[in-house]
């Protein structure tokens, strides 16, 4: 793709756009960025961009900006429908997403991992995998590191482990994974996608140049994930926690274990009792993990090594604090139900459960059996929070807090030693943070206040 000279705007200044427009600014293009926030709210990030030589439009998208491009480049949380993108559609102008701008610079081979949930720890412990196998990799995309930002240190030899959204891989045309995971397909961005099907196919986009070269790892134990098997032209490999597999990774006896064809022997990886991260969930992760770094060439031994040593990523049922008995642990990233589906099954019981943000037309009556089984009760937060309540109502003791301070407070208050205090919210954000790290932040902060009270300041800070 020849930028020099072209006309290209970036739609949106978040990560995305930001890192998008420097690059193509320094592949000589003609930049325009435009965002739907104020100036006055993009302070910090406009004065780069015009240092840089790139004019800015901000506090809305004006259709005759949307036409006199070249290309257009739209940050991932930006919605295909949106009317000035789909008025400069009909118009014929090419519309990507910032992932295909990438993939169409970047070097040597794509480790891309999808799925509604697990997607940053596997793309995480399978960069950690990677590099600790002696391969040269580079480690980014939904995980927080815009993949423009691996073009220049990518080399053909090297390798770049990849976390892809559906929100990515909507616009994707030439993107090719040399190794794919689908780790699970479950609903997930239903305000966006319109159905779950839309969803799905949309995640399925990862496969879409790939060739009987490459590979291809599927959940056995996931319908939709697996019914992508009939449209698959790479080597399929399959993981899966409920029994043996043809080709790919199971558990034995206790142990994970890897096969890699039919004819080849069963390689035993590590003791499942070895894997330090909470939750059956995670085992799946392990399992696809283990599948694509074997295809990528790493040695048993130094997977096992690299599992054993790992850490939950941040955000992640991730432990915070132990205070009288009780521990506080922040699974922030949970935007949608089935995450905090996962998250509660990995506590047996006694769980204080923060739930709430922006609802993303899900239904949250899911979760009952475990909110029956394993919660004591449901603290709400957010915009959502009528909504939740309405649909859990009788199934266990719900308190109706707003915010996330409150709710710390009063589940903090209510929890008896042995019991837990989780964050794990089945919702977005956007209604009360910037996004679910700042939300992570901020429910880290207030537990360790409670526990070590801080100055209020600190905390006023952090959630302004
Ligand atoms: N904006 C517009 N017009 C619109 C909508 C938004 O101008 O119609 C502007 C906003 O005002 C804002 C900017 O677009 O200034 C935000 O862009 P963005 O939402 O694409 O956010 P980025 O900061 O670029 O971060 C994105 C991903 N965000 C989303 O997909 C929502 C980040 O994933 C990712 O880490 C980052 O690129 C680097 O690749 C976050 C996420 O929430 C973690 N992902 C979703 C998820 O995991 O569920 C998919």
């Amino acid at each position: 793709m020849e930028l020099k000279g072209k006309r290209v705007l970036v739609v949106g200044m978040g990560r995305s756009g930001l890192s998008a427009a420097m690059f193509l600014r320094r592949r000589g293009a003609q930049v325009t960025v435009s965002d739907v926030r104020s100036a006055a709210s993009l302070s910090r990030e406009i004065p780069a961009l015009i240092e840089a030589g790139i004019m800015v439009e901000a506090g809305g998208h004006g259709l005759l900006t949307f036409r006199r491009q070249d290309l257009i480049v739209v940050s991932p949380g930006v919605p295909m429908e949106t009317p000035e993108l789909a008025q400069a559609k009909a118009f014929g102008l090419p519309v990507i997403g910032e992932l295909e701008l990438a993939a169409q610079f970047l070097r040597g081979r794509i480790l891309a991992i999808t799925g509604s949930n697990g997607k940053t720890t596997t793309t995480a412990l399978l960069g950690d995998i990677l590099a600790s196998g002696g391969l040269p990799t580079q480690v980014g995309g939904n995980i927080g590191v815009p993949v423009v930002d691996l073009i220049e240190a990518s080399s053909d030899e090297g390798w770049s482990v990849l976390e892809v959204s559906s929100f990515q891989l909507e616009s994707t045309q030439t993107f090719h994974p040399h190794i794919a995971v689908i780790l699970n397909i479950t609903p997930d961005h239903l305000d966006r996608h319109g159905s779950f099907e839309n969803y799905a196919q949309t995640k399925e986009r990862i496969l879409r140049s790939q060739t009987a070269g490459d590979a291809l790892v599927l959940n056995a134990d996931n319908a939709r994930t697996a019914a992508i098997a009939e449209r698959a032209v790479a080597r399929i490999h399959w993981f899966s926690m409920q029994g043996e597999v043809v080709q790919g990774a199971w558990v034995r006896d206790g142990q994970v274990v890897f096969r890699a064809s039919a004819e080849a022997a069963v390689e035993t990886i590590l003791a499942v009792e070895r894997i330090p991260l909470k939750g059956a969930h995670n085992v799946e992760n392990i399992l696809a993990a283990v599948c694509a770094a074997r295809l990528a060439g790493v040695d048993g031994a130094t997977i096992a090594r690299v599992i054993a040593e790992f850490r939950a990523v941040e955000h992640r049922i991730e432990f915070v604090a132990r205070q009288n008995g009780v521990e506080y642990y922040n699974d922030s990233k949970a935007t949608n139900v089935d995450a905090a589906a996962k998250a509660i099954a990995a506590f047996p019981a006694g769980v204080h459960l923060i739930l709430g943000g922006k609802d993303k037309n899900s239904n949250y009556a899911e979760l009952e059996s475990l909110l029956r089984s394993r919660v004591r009760a449901v603290y709400t937060i957010g915009s959502a929070a009528e909504k939740i309540a309405s649909q859990i109502r009788g199934m266990v003791a719900i308190m109706p807090c707003e915010t996330l301070d409150r709710a710390v407070i009063a589940a903090g208050a209510a929890a008896v030693p042995g019991e837990i205090v989780l964050l794990s919210p089945a919702c977005s954000s956007f209604d009360q943070f910037e996004n679910y790290e700042q939300r992570g932040q901020v429910f880290k902060q207030l537990v360790r206040q409670q526990v070590e009270p801080l100055p209020s300041s600190s905390v006023a800070e952090l959630t302004r």
